[in-house]
């Protein structure tokens, strides 16, 4: 029997957000206790709600939004419709909108409850960072961000866990960029030789493996902003994403406005540097990734190029998988270590909806 009715509003529909919704329709076809009303979906430019706040079919909700979604109304219009549904609500920020990341503080104070695979609100200012969590705290509204780390794999939840019993996290170490672990996968296997470094980045952008413009991966910049997430959340105020040392792989020369095609002509200029880099660590009977960590005991992170040995968990991935491990007390000199696929869109949107199970289940 129904014990419970949410209202969802779903923001964003891309990559992430389509899958969602397919996973949306999924739980409210078979949830025993709940049920699921979908009364908000946006994407960027139109939105489609309705006064009454009746029901948005889920299943043909993204091409009703398409035939007769209305202009897209401001965030404030949105939240105070939002907080106006006599009901409990649940926010889906499934865009990578910074302005919708800074109104997460005051989403929470009207009593509607976020999930997100978004990075932008938990790796900015560490002043956002405390605004949103006293919100949550304040309302009783909650915010989940499982898949803004490492798609759908249990990594916010495992160390969420490991702080709240009382576990002291030491050390977090892995590779947390699906492209990044696709190229040095490539580039430098265990096994055989890899390519030239510039023909590899071609071909994991012609794959899909990279952003549209892979010097968006090569700065390092998602792997900071995920390390920065993991460390607040081990108990480390880190100020920023920017607030600790990330090797750039952009070579300084190609960081100008110069378009796609005449940075991925010029790396190639580089491919003797990548080259040397994985020689060494060759002769070393290694092999070269570029990973991220936290040491909590001294309050760094860092992100930059590392040499492993050939048996190690983190030279051994394939694809574009992720691997973090977990360095605690609890776990003593065998960390804990959690490895799948980290990117994609089904996946991460079941970090998604696992979330949004969690929240319908407390609130
Ligand atoms: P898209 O496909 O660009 O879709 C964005 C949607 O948001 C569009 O429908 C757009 O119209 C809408 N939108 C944008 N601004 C809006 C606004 N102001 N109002 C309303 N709608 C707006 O993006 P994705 O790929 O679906 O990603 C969505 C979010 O999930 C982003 O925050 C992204 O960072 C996050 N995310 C994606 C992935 C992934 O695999 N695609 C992952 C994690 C988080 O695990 C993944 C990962 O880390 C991949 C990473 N590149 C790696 O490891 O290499």
């Amino acid at each position: 029997s129904i014990d419970k009715e949410v209202s969802i509003a779903v923001v964003g529909a891309g990559g992430v957000g389509s899958c969602f919704l397919q996973q949306l329709a999924y739980i409210s076809k078979n949830h025993p206790k709940v049920r699921f009303h979908l009364t908000y979906v946006a994407i960027i430019d139109k939105a489609l709600y309705h006064k009454d706040f009746s029901d948005i079919d889920i299943d043909t909700a993204l091409s009703t939004l398409e035939a007769s979604g209305r202009p897209l109304p401001t965030l404030d219009v949105a939240v105070d419709y939002l907080a106006s549904i006599p009901r409990k609500v649940v926010f889906v920020d499934n865009t990578s909108s910074q302005g919708i990341a800074e109104a997460y503080p005051e989403i929470l104070r009207r009593g509607i409850s976020i999930v997100t695979p978004n990075k932008k609100a938990f790796s900015g200012t560490y002043e956002l960072w405390q605004q949103i969590f006293d919100a949550s705290l304040s309302t009783g509204a909650l915010v989940y961000h499982e898949s803004s780390v490492g798609a759908g794999m249990p990594i916010i939840s495992t160390l969420k866990e490991m702080v709240e019993t009382g576990d002291k996290v030491l050390r977090i170490e892995g590779v947390f960029s699906g492209t990044m672990s696709y190229l040095f996968n490539s580039f430098a296997p265990i096994a055989g030789t890899g390519g030239r470094w510039s023909e590899e980045v071609r071909r994991a952008r012609s794959l899909g493996f990279t952003e549209p413009d892979p010097r968006d991966d090569l700065n390092g910049l998602d792997i900071a902003r995920k390390l920065t997430i993991l460390g607040r959340l081990a108990g480390l105020p880190i100020a920023s994403a920017t607030s600790f040392s990330v090797q750039n792989l952009i070579p300084e020369e190609l960081r100008g406005t110069m378009d796609t095609e005449e940075f991925l002509q010029k790396l190639a200029d580089h491919d003797d540097k990548m080259e040397l880099l994985k020689t060494e660590a060759e002769a070393a009977n290694k092999v070269v990734r570029f990973v991220g960590s936290v040491e909590v005991a001294t309050g760094t992170a860092s992100v930059g190029l590392k040499w492993y040995n050939r048996s190690h968990p983190i030279a051994n991935l394939q694809g574009s998988d992720n691997i973090i491990s977990f360095y605690t007390e609890r776990y003593g000199l065998k960390p804990l270590i959690i490895r799948g696929a980290g990117a994609g869109g089904h996946v991460t949107a079941m970090g998604v909806s696992g979330d949004l199970l969690k929240i319908v289940s407390q609130i």
